[in-house]
């Protein structure tokens, strides 16, 4: 198969690019696409060299598939483009999430709302990603109500930029450029993303309307905090889930053990419990400290891990070509 990806050089895009390889996606073609800067600019994947193209040149080509990691304006302007060729392009920008024309996919959760008529599918918020895929089976089980989720996000989320900021603050440099207003070294900043006028962060309405979407049920209430930490890759979740009716402990881990794409780490008395550390470069979400919201009937507390650059962006995009090829609807 013909595979462009846009963006090819930036964090997610790259990111990209190992997933394809390391899971053996059918790409018989490669079409790394990066801006007019990058272009001719060789890369390496699987072992041959690939020149970088600019988007107008990639559009001309036909992939069967388009993965766009390369912002909103870009993807905006350029997936029509692509899609009125017949490319099937999976964009991981905010672009087209809550456009009710489009599907919005994570594969554990909602594989089966694509259809061959999806020519731009987009790809979720990376800390809505990781929330969903472990409330999906709660949710099939005994029914969500309402879901308070505070976020402690790792700066790779942001960019290059930002890890730069990070990197520099730790050797003392104080004068590099910033991505944050802010010092992200020894702070924690309780903003992601602008706010809006409804006093949430962009982030945090992301994660509130994306859930209903993708979880198909605009019932399910979600109220977020999310916040920056120095981190690097890996967004944590402290999430509290209210449900209609009572649930037992062990078989809410024995759900969550046997859902695809989630790994429960939860032995406290071992002290073992899920942290960026462990999640960084795993495609899985760790799951663990589990255990009941005394406060509240019905409700439960858990803790959540996942490699944003991996199941939060680049993985989830790949599975959901994935997805494609495996229900017949491409290629
Ligand atoms: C962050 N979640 O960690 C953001 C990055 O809508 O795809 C991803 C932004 C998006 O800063």
């Amino acid at each position: 198969m013909k595979v462009a990806v846009v963006g090819a050089t930036g964090l997610v895009g790259t990111e990209m690019l190992k997933v394809l390889a390391e899971r053996n996606f059918p790409v018989t073609e490669l079409i790394p696409v990066a801006s007019e800067k990058s272009k001719g600019k060789e890369i390496d994947f699987k072992g041959k060299k690939y020149k970088v193209v600019t988007v107008e040149e990639a559009i001309e080509m036909v992939p069967e598939v388009a993965l766009f990691s390369a912002g909103g304006s870009t993807s905006l302007e350029q997936a029509p483009k692509f899609a009125a060729k017949g490319t099937v392009v999976i964009d991981n920008s905010s672009a087209w999430r809550m456009d009710p024309s489009k599907k919005l996919v994570v594969p554990e959760v909602n594989a089966s709302v694509l259809t061959k008529e999806d020519k731009i599918i987009a790809n979720p918020n990376c800390s809505t990603i990781q929330m969903v895929v472990a409330l999906k089976p709660l949710h099939d089980e005994y029914k969500i109500k309402r879901v308070v989720v505070s976020t402690y996000q790792s700066v790779t989320g942001t960019g290059v930029k930002a890890v730069n900021q990070l990197m520099n603050e730790r050797k003392g440099i104080t004068d590099g450029e910033m991505a944050y207003a802010y010092p992200i070294d020894l702070n924690v900043i309780p903003q992601i993303d602008v706010f809006q006028d409804n006093g949430y962060t962009k982030e945090e309405m992301k994660m509130i309307l994306e859930t209903k979407k993708i979880m198909g049920d605009d019932s399910i209430k979600v109220t977020a905090t999310t916040v920056r930490i120095p981190v690097m890759g890996g967004h944590s979740e402290s999430i509290n889930i209210e449900f209609e009716n009572d649930f037992d402990l062990a078989k809410v881990r024995e759900l969550l053990a046997a859902t695809p794409g989630v790994i429960v780490v939860d032995d406290p008395a071992n002290a073992k419990y899920p942290m960026p550390m462990d999640a960084h470069g795993k495609d899985e979400i760790l799951v663990g400290r589990i255990r009941r919201d005394e406060s509240q009937d019905n409700t439960l507390n858990m803790w959540c891990v996942a490699d944003n650059l991996r199941k939060g962006a680049a993985t989830n995009t790949v599975q959901i070509a994935e997805a494609l090829v495996a229900q017949n609807l491409i290629g």
